[in-house]
């Protein structure tokens, strides 16, 4: 809670002038039935038309001066509500883009944007409410009960002895409702979930003839949110009756000793009037406050959620930003004794990876699927970190480098290609916003993919994605090789991005690469790819089997001689 609301800390001037104006309005509130009283006793009572109107006037002056404090309240109120959420989104956004994958790993997707969207708006709704209503509420049954006491404490004695048993009440009410909300918030984060996943997958779904699946887990999901809702709402919907029972016993009781007092001379009427007008807002503030424990309740669960990504430790660049910004690598990467596991406690899905690639070089990374492949390509733009042996980009420890510099240097083409909303050339540029047109097309040659874009009406500017053309897989990869070749990497890494390309485009892509000189690492299942690189490094179950040209592992291994058998024949 307090890492939360300390992002309200630079608008205390705007919460201050709202917390003022909102006791400006109680102290009015709180004057009117004493004025009231006074109304009825002096005024009307002694048939005194000028004192009525004098005090009326009061009031009615009184009243506006709350208005206007009330609606101020409102701006302020507003200004610090809106300015700590903008602010806690934008501090969890940065956390979330500056964090380590491995930081990030135990929080589904859905439940990260969950916690951008809802959990904030919780919090902004809450410090709005508490410098509106929610300090007033409690401020307003401790005044109204000392007021009530002022007037006529005899009298009084009636409401004070229910107004203790109705917090305790309350306070019973506000310990479920955290508990509650708290699964609240969680199960709209499941609903979110298995929304994402549905709208991500729909073609998948379709084919797979799953919708009725897909239906009937979201109900599940979407019912217990509700059942959960339910119950918190039948909570708070059980308080309002019990408060307005309690109170209006009182009020009959102040009543019926008040009419006794009055004819044996111990109060005035207007006390009574007064006392009872004390009553009846000191029951709608209780009221508030069963409001108010709900919106509380909320927003401590989101907050605690909100906490937890704010309250990640690591950070990405904090751990390099000693380092030399910039400074140009030259390619050559080894590997030594290298071991990684995504998740502590788990079976490693790399061990003791040792190898070198010389500057300019070339070499295929094979290996059946789940072998470790992309795993190993992640961890050299430092995506991850290996749980143990270094690895060393020109004889310097990479985690020794600074990240953002490292990461300059390498082209990365991921196995699932991602392309963004935009044009063509804003895909391809995305690395390098200020590249020229030249330097664009020159990687789309490269890549294989320039006569294609030419060949669409509106080249270059054509838009990808919901509002423009569909691109092919194949299409795809090509505009992400592009876009990792723009950037002049001295580091390449291409996992399977060659998988939908024919041989022939593809043989004409690796001859064009030649002239790039980087050091390149590049995921194949085609032997035929494998074959025109300096050297091959096979990989079985995280560990390495092989590494050297065909000859010596065709003469070494028997993995890679099935391999190159059941891709060329026997005979070969
Ligand atoms: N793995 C995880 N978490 C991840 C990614 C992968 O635990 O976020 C596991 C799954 C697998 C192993 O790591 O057992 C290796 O996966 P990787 O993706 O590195 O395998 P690959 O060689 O790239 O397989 P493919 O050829 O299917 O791309
Ligand atoms: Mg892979």
């Amino acid at each position: 809670m307090r890492t939360v609301f300390s992002y309200l800390l630079p608008y205390k001037v705007a919460a201050g002038v709202a917390f003022i104006l909102m006791l400006l309005e109680l102290a009015v509130e709180l004057l009117q039935p004493l004025l009231l009283a006074k109304i009825i006793d002096d005024g009307i009572m002694q048939e005194d038309l000028a004192t009525v109107l004098t005090w009326g006037a009061v009031m009615v002056g009184l009243s506006l001066l709350a208005f206007g404090a009330g609606v101020l309240n409102s701006f302020y109120a507003g200004h610090a509500g809106q300015s700590t959420g903008f602010d806690l989104r934008n501090a969890m956004f940065r956390k979330i883009q500056r964090s380590s994958l491995g930081n990030l790993q135990p929080f589904a997707t859905s439940s990260l944007m969950t916690r951008l969207t809802n959990d904030v708006t919780q919090i902004q709704n809450t410090i709005f409410m508490g410098l509106r209503i929610m300090a007033r509420a409690p401020l307003l049954v401790v005044g109204g009960s000392i007021m009530a006491l002022v007037v006529n404490w005899r009298l009084a004695l009636f409401l004070l002895i229910t107004v203790p048993l109705l917090v305790f009440f309350l306070l019973w009410v506000l310990k479920k409702g955290v508990h509650i909300f708290g699964k609240v918030q969680q199960n709209v984060d499941e609903v979110n979930h298995v929304v994402r996943e549905n709208l991500t997958g729909l073609r998948l779904i379709r084919v797979f003839v799953r919708e009725r699946f897909e239906i009937g887990r979201f109900v599940d999901k979407s019912g217990t949110l509700m059942k959960n809702t339910r119950s918190a709402f039948r909570l708070m919907e059980l308080t309002m009756p019990v408060l307005l029972f309690l109170m209006n016993a009182s009020i009959l009781a102040v009543l019926w000793f008040g009419s006794i007092s009055v004819q044996e001379g111990g109060a005035e009427i207007g006390e009574v009037v007064a006392i009872v007008n004390y009553a009846t807002r000191i029951t709608s503030a209780l009221g508030v406050f069963a409001m108010i424990i709900m919106v509380f309740s909320r927003a401590r669960a989101s907050a605690l959620r909100i906490e937890e990504v704010l309250l990640g430790t690591d950070d990405e660049l904090v751990g390099s930003q000693g380092l030399p910004a910039e400074k140009t690598i030259s390619g050559d990467l080894a590997f030594a004794d290298v071991s990684f596991s995504y998740e502590e406690k788990t079976a490693p899905v790399l061990e003791h990876i040792s190898f070198q690639a010389k500057r300019g070089e070339t070499i295929a990374v094979i290996g059946e699927t789940g072998a470790g492949k992309s795993s190993l390509f992640q961890l050299i733009p430092k995506l991850y970190t290996p749980t143990s042996g270094v690895i060393r980009m020109d004889g310097v420890n990479i985690q020794d480098t600074n990240v953002q510099t490292l990461r300059k240097q390498i082209g990365y083409v991921p196995q699932a290609v991602r392309l963004f909303s935009g044009t063509i050339r804003e895909n391809i540029a995305w690395g390098v916003p200020e590249a020229s047109d030249a330097a664009v097309e020159e990687a789309a040659r490269t890549a294989q993919i320039h006569g294609m874009i030419e060949a669409l009406p509106e080249g270059y500017a054509t838009l990808v994605g919901q509002q423009g053309v569909n691109l092919s897989g194949g299409q795809k990869q090509r505009i992400s090789i592009a876009r990792a070749l723009l950037r002049n990497p001295k580091v390449l890494l291409l996992d399977d991005s060659t998988s939908a390309l024919d041989t022939k485009t593809e043989g004409r892509f690796l001859s064009a690469l030649e002239t790039y000189s980087c050091t390149t690492l590049i995921v194949t299942q085609k032997l035929s790819t494998a074959l025109r690189a300096d050297s091959i490094l096979l990989l079985e179950h995280g560990k390495m089997v092989g590494m050297g040209s065909h000859e010596e592992l065709l003469a070494t291994s028997p993995l890679y001689k099935k391999l190159y058998e059941s891709q060329y024949g026997k005979e070969a």
